[in-house]
């Protein structure tokens, strides 16, 4: 039975993790920490939650001493978006964070887990099967914490044997909580618009093609990830993963299999336009696959039929 403890719990990502691992672990071996309180009917407010602001090393010490977790997970981070708006915060914030939470993980010997990202990537590397080890470039400042991040998980197993586990995630698709300030967040946007209003005018251009990944297999994979055994592990930075590589014409064509009036246009913006076209087109999955049996069960059209179904029963339409 794992001790848990999660920073970020009330991002995307976070949220959907700290319900899950509150089922399979137990509602009391699950801490959820993040820098604002959650709402006091949330999900996350139903189990152990404290605030952390995880720049405060001295703070998220004192936590870990008081729950004792055996696990930390580290979500905590600015997106890519967000972060190129403000380089130096994001600096601080993703880089300061990381390093607290490493260290936090060598002193007490917690299992640690931390996501890179696609964005780990830049212009230079391959854009298509995108190997594992390859040329990491990025040209933006969530691309180079990403890259100085995956590098210190890897120094952090090699210098202190910290039992460190990450992702290259692609772009998370998700009904429940919708994400703020990625470059890939258009293809959750789309589905709510396509809902709410029939209509979505794209941030990103036809033919940008990303990897994508549906929420429910990103959290799997977390999980899966995290109980697979040490030995068979070879990267300890960040595993590639996605399940698809889509652009947003795909996107519509897949949404008007039930929405048959559902209409796209474009404005791109040139801030996330340029970010995406810096990222790989799609890359290649065979490690995660072959070291810890990674098997994502969402395509685009089994995607798109869940996030419409559910996104219409929050909305009451159909
Ligand atoms: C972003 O767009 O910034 C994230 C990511 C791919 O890391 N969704």
């Amino acid at each position: 039975m794992k001790k848990i403890m999660i920073t970020g719990a009330l991002g995307q990502i976070g949220t959907e993790l700290v319900i899950k691992c509150r089922t399979l672990y137990g509602n009391d071996n699950v801490l959820a920490t993040d820098i604002r309180e959650p709402d006091v009917d949330s999900a996350i407010a139903q189990g152990p939650f404290e605030i952390l602001d995880v720049t405060d090393k001295n703070h998220m010490t004192q936590i870990v001493e008081s729950f004792k977790p055996d696990t930390f997970m580290h979500m905590a981070a600015l997106l890519s978006a967000t972060a190129e708006k403000n380089p130096q915060f994001a600096w601080d914030l993703n880089m300061g964070g990381l390093l607290n939470a490493l260290e936090v993980a060598r002193e007490y010997h917690l299992q640690f887990f931390t996501p890179s990202s696609i964005g780990a990537f830049g212009p230079s590397t391959p854009k298509v099967n995108t190997p594992q080890v390859t040329i990491q470039r990025p040209t933006s400042m969530y691309g180079v914490n990403k890259v100085a991040g995956e590098l210190l998980c890897q120094y952090y197993f090699d210098k202190f044997g910290v039992d460190t586990r990450s992702v290259r995630f692609p772009g998370l698709i998700s009904h429940i909580k919708e994400p703020g300030g990625g470059t890939t967040d258009y293809a959750v946007d789309i589905y709510f618009k396509a809902v709410r209003e029939g209509h979505y005018s794209s941030y990103i251009a036809k033919d940008t093609f990303m990897d994508m990944m549906y929420m429910e297999d990103a959290i799997d994979a977390i999980i899966q990830l995290m109980e697979a055994d040490g030995v068979k592990l070879i990267n300890r930075n960040a595993y590639n993963l996605s399940a698809m590589s889509i652009e947003p014409e795909m996107v519509k064509e897949a949404i008007r299999e039930h929405y048959p009036e559902f209409q796209l246009d474009y404005e791109v913006d040139p801030i996330r336009q340029n970010i995406a076209d810096s990222w790989p087109n799609n890359i290649d999955i065979s490690c995660a696959r072959a070291e810890w049996g990674f098997n994502p069960k969402y395509d685009l059209n089994k995607m798109t039929e869940v996030m419409l179904n559910e996104i219409a029963k929050k909305n009451k339409v159909r």
